[in-house]
């Protein structure tokens, strides 16, 4: 049985997670607009992502026999002045992530909860892939600058590790 302050805390970490998946589909939609197909199919990727770690901790609650509590989400942001704004804000919230979930470790680990502590290793290791593959996309993008060839070839790399090899509408 989880404690009340550990059951609070992992309900608290359901809405960050949920926050994130509103964030990344908001930049989605935003990239969508400015027809940066690529990036905007990768952030909804992401966003998907989100939800299942929610979710994971969602389900964590149930099977411990404690209570799942969603609390309301900001709005997120909806505007980037540039590809490089949006994904530096990403790299800032995963960071925060980073360090939510290694606040919640430290938790556990006060509780003597060895159970939750082992469940939240995945996020440890799952956060520092997180912080790694944006932060290579940052820089990536900060290469390039403004030199709009090299940022549509960035954007034709991100829409196959979405999974979407031929973005609609992209020209050959
Ligand atoms: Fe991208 O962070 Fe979830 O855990």
């Amino acid at each position: 049985m989880l404690s009340q302050k550990m059951q609070d805390a992992l309900n608290a970490q359901i809405n960050m997670e949920l926050g994130a998946f509103y964030t990344y589909l908001s930049m989605s939609a935003h990239f969508t607009t400015d027809n940066l197909l690529g990036l905007a199919a990768w952030m909804r990727h992401h966003a998907d992502e989100e939800m299942t770690h929610a979710m994971k901790i969602y389900d964590f609650i149930q099977q411990r026999r404690g209570q799942v509590v969603l609390q309301a989400l900001a709005a997120p942001k909806t505007s980037w002045s540039s590809a490089i704004e949006a994904v530096e804000d990403a790299l800032h919230h995963e960071e925060k992530v980073t360090a939510s979930i290694n606040q919640l470790v430290d938790l556990a680990r006060q509780e003597r909860d060895h159970a939750t502590d082992s469940f939240l290793q995945w996020f440890v290791d799952e956060q520092v892939e997180e912080e790694a593959v944006v932060d290579e996309i940052l820089q990536q993008l900060k290469r390039v600058g403004d030199f709009a060839p090299a940022l549509f070839m960035i954007d034709r790399q991100l829409a196959e590790q979405a999974g979407e090899p031929e973005a609609e509408g992209e020209v050959e």
